[in-house]
């Protein structure tokens, strides 16, 4: 089995900000839980580096566009590690082997009769690199998105022929009903779809940052098709004298936000079928992360840095709040004081207090040793198919509803500790029996909690899963184990406190 996921590739016009990190943090958590399936996984993030949005940002600088895409995607690439996300590949469409293939597929939809020579007049909008219909621009010729002026264009361009493909689509969405989710993502797109195709220009001829057309050398390839085709070219190159394109083609998931929609569940699957390529599995829309109501975004401003909140709270908390706070696959807002209250009554109490006092006492009852016994019956029913069950869930890419299932385990074992008292049995040794199920149940339900959170918090668990294989390193993420009671755990050490109250 074989499952490959992607984020969008960001624009280098600017430093990453949190949006960028919530893509990436969820992708992460996807591929992470593939791996736990014990699928082969692929994992592909990267930079967008051509067009207007980098082109104009350098200049604004005085800067070449190279000189400026090389800076930020050094930072969008740093920034991947800190937010504890291990990718397979890192692409950047400024490699000499993505503009390679891009020029060969593009030449081929125009081999197979796509496309055709014209002239472009309308609205443009340089920071979406989008041309706009005359009902997409807000009042005073500005973007709804960005709020600028948008520029009138008209320039001779290669048109692709979009409208080819109106038929192919409405089969596509007639048919694969789970192409594009969420379901109100899908009916926006269904509903442009409907609305009538028109023609998009395929090359510009006043940008000159860009992919050549090959058969043109006095334009570039409009920046979108050039951008799209990374999920593609990047296996052709990922890892070197291999090429990994037939194991991993068709991308099992595009995961974007819905900034973006138009591009990855309109032109991406008619530029494919142009180019006689199979089309992805799924384009699972995200929500926008929203501070005072508005979308977070480099050209607005009001930007909260994640390099700062990992710094003081570290990687998991923010994948964390991220993930659970934010519904995936709907727009949220976020703040500092949401963030704190979730750290501290979950992170730091219902999880991080549940695995240290546990561990603590099985080392001040037991020196550390956990006894052989049954799990005790009252907690199966909670557990049962519940593996099965985050399984069915993020396998639908539904992040935040699998989390809450798993918290669910986490209460629940908190409240087991409430109610057996293990204080009070270690008080009476006729009682040493109870007390050993009672501290083996719990060790046992750590371990299934801490293997199904592996995705959200990689550290912590694995820090914890270290703890509980005391001596014998740390244990066994796949999720085969995962249930109740196939744990063999025999000894235990102390953890420092995972998510400290004071940081
Ligand atoms: O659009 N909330 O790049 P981009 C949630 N290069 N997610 C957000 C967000 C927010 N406030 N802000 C950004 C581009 N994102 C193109 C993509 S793909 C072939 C080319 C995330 O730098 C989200 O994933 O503007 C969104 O789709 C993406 O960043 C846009 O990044």
């Amino acid at each position: 089995m074989s499952y490959y996921v992607t984020t969008p590739i960001y624009y280098v016009n600017a430093a990453p900000h949190l949006g960028h990190a919530y893509t990436t943090i969820a992708v992460d958590a996807l591929a992470r839980h593939h791996r736990q399936r014990g699928e082969d996984v692929f994992f592909l993030t990267g930079t967008d580096e051509h067009g207007e949005p980098v082109a104009d940002a350098a200049h604004a600088l005085g800067i070449e566009p190279q000189e400026l895409a090389d800076k930020n995607a050094e930072r969008f690439k740093a920034l991947v590690p800190q937010l504890g996300a291990a990718n397979d590949f890192f692409i950047r469409t400024t490699d000499p082997e993505h503009m390679a293939k891009v020029q060969e597929v593009l030449t081929r939809v125009r081999e197979n009769g796509y496309v055709y020579e014209g002239t472009y007049e309308g609205w443009y909008c340089p920071r979406c690199a989008d041309f706009k219909a005359e009902n997409e621009v807000d009042e005073g010729n500005r973007c709804p998105i960005h709020h600028v002026e948008l520029t009138r264009e008209q320039e001779d361009s290669y048109f692709f022929k979009l409208s080819a493909f109106q038929e192919p689509l409405e089969r596509l969405y007639a048919e694969r009903e789970d192409f594009v989710a969420p379901r109100t993502r899908y009916n926006e797109a269904l509903s442009f779809l409907r609305s009538g195709l028109r023609d998009v220009p395929l090359s510009r001829h006043k940008l000159s940052w860009g992919v050549p057309v090959p058969w043109d050398d006095e334009h570039v390839f409009y920046v979108w098709f050039d951008a799209l085709l990374n999920y593609y070219s990047a296996l052709s190159y990922a890892r070197p004298g291999e090429d990994l394109t037939s194991e991993f083609w068709p991308a099992s998931y595009h995961v974007i936000a819905k900034d973006i929609l138009r591009f990855h569940a309109i032109y991406w699957p008619a530029l494919l079928m142009a180019a006689d390529l199979e089309l992805p599995e799924r384009v699972f829309v995200h929500g926008y992360l929203l501070m005072d109501g508005e979308k977070m975004s480099k050209s607005l401003g009001n930007v909260l840095d994640p390099f700062a909140v990992i710094e003081r709270f570290g990687a998991d908390a923010l994948r964390f709040y991220l993930l659970r706070d934010v519904p995936f696959g709907q727009d949220g807002s976020v703040s500092t004081a949401a963030f704190e209250q979730r750290y501290a009554s979950e992170l730091a109490n219902d999880f991080g207090n549940l695995a240290s006092r546990t561990l603590a006492m099985v080392v001040r009852y037991r020196d550390g040793v956990v006894s052989r016994t049954e799990v005790d019956p009252v907690l199966a029913p909670d557990f049962d198919g519940l593996t099965a069950r985050v399984e069915e869930l993020i396998g639908r890419a539904e992040l935040t509803l699998a989390l809450e299932e798993i918290w669910e385990r986490v209460r629940r074992l908190n409240r087991y500790v409430e109610e057996q008292a293990p204080w009070q049995l270690a008080k009476d040794d006729s009682r040493s029996g109870e007390l050993d199920r009672v501290l083996g149940t719990l060790v046992e339900g750590l371990r299934v909690v801490a293997v199904l959170l592996w995705p959200y918090l990689p550290a912590s668990s694995e820090r914890l899963l270290e703890a509980l294989g005391a001596g014998g390193g740390a244990l066994d993420l796949s999720l085969a184990g995962a249930t109740l009671g196939a744990g063999r755990i025999e000894r235990v050490e102390k953890i420092e406190s995972l998510f400290p109250k004071e940081v």
